[in-house]
């Protein structure tokens, strides 16, 4: 039987990046993929983009949401909505080509002999060469902090490109998920990771944005870091 899989793809200004992406996601043809695009209102008409391409691509769906905003709430929503609908695989994937939609097939391969898949730049094989240095760092020192905090048994704890089975999705309980910003990639690990669910690093390169603008800011930053020792000392 074919999976139904749903990839998830949450959007804040992606005018200039959400058509190719899309086509590039069904040119890969995989059976049974479908698409789901979870704005924030972004002014630039990212989700009307989205909807016109209804016509040539059945498998669009599109939520527009509500306040309050962000990438943490809008991954929430995605899994809330690939579990109601039925999916048996949630692939996630940030918008702007820092994921190559080209490694979607092999994520889906790793759910084979696991039930997370990881697209990891830190495991062997993988990169992230193309980013500022500065970028770089960042990300190595975060992804540290993280994974001595929480003792997360991956090399790359702060990608948000991953595969879930429907198992490890029910594991999490995407309804009680807390983090509202970029700490849902954390949150959601690390409670994978304590319900012992089955996880493999696939390597990726990881490519630097081209089209568009980074909403990452040092509020965000500062929240994230925040919310990993929050979930380090509650255990939750
Ligand atoms: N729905 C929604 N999506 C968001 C929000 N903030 C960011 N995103 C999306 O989440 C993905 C990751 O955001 P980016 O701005 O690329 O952040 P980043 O990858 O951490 O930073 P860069 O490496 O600088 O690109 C992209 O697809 C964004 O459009 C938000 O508040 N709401
Ligand atoms: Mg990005």
């Amino acid at each position: 039987m074919i999976s139904r899989i749903l990839v998830c793809i949450p959007t804040y200004c992606e005018a200039e990046n959400i058509s190719r992406l899309i086509e590039e996601i069904f040119s890969l043809q995989i059976p049974g993929l479908e698409i789901l695009v979870v704005d924030d209102a972004s002014p630039d008409k990212t989700a009307s983009i989205a909807e016109g391409l209804k016509g040539r691509y059945p498998g669009i769906h599109v939520l527009r949401r509500k306040p309050p905003y962000g990438r943490g709430s809008s991954g929430r929503e995605a899994f809330i909505y690939a579990l109601k609908e039925k999916f048996d695989i949630a692939v996630e994937m940030d918008a702007d080509f820092s994921h190559d939609p080209k490694a979607i097939p092999l994520l889906l391969n790793a759910l084979g002999t696991s039930e997370l898949a990881i697209g990891s730049r830190f495991t062997e094989g993988g990169t992230d060469a193309e980013r500022p240095k500065g970028r770089q760092i960042l990300t190595q020192c975060a992804n540290f902090y993280a994974r001595s905090l929480l003792r997360i048994p991956v090399q790359d704890a702060n990608s948000g490109y991953r595969a879930w089975s429907l198992k490890a999705l029910q594991a999490i309980d995407p309804e009680t998920l807390r983090a509202r910003g970029p700490a849902i990639v954390h949150e959601t690990l690390f409670r994978a990771a304590r319900k012992n669910i089955k996880m493999q690093e696939v390597p990726i390169h990881f490519i630097d944005r081209k089209e568009g603008f980074s909403k990452l800011n040092l509020t965000k930053l500062a929240r994230g870091y925040f919310w990993i020792l929050r979930l380090a000392l509650s255990g939750k």
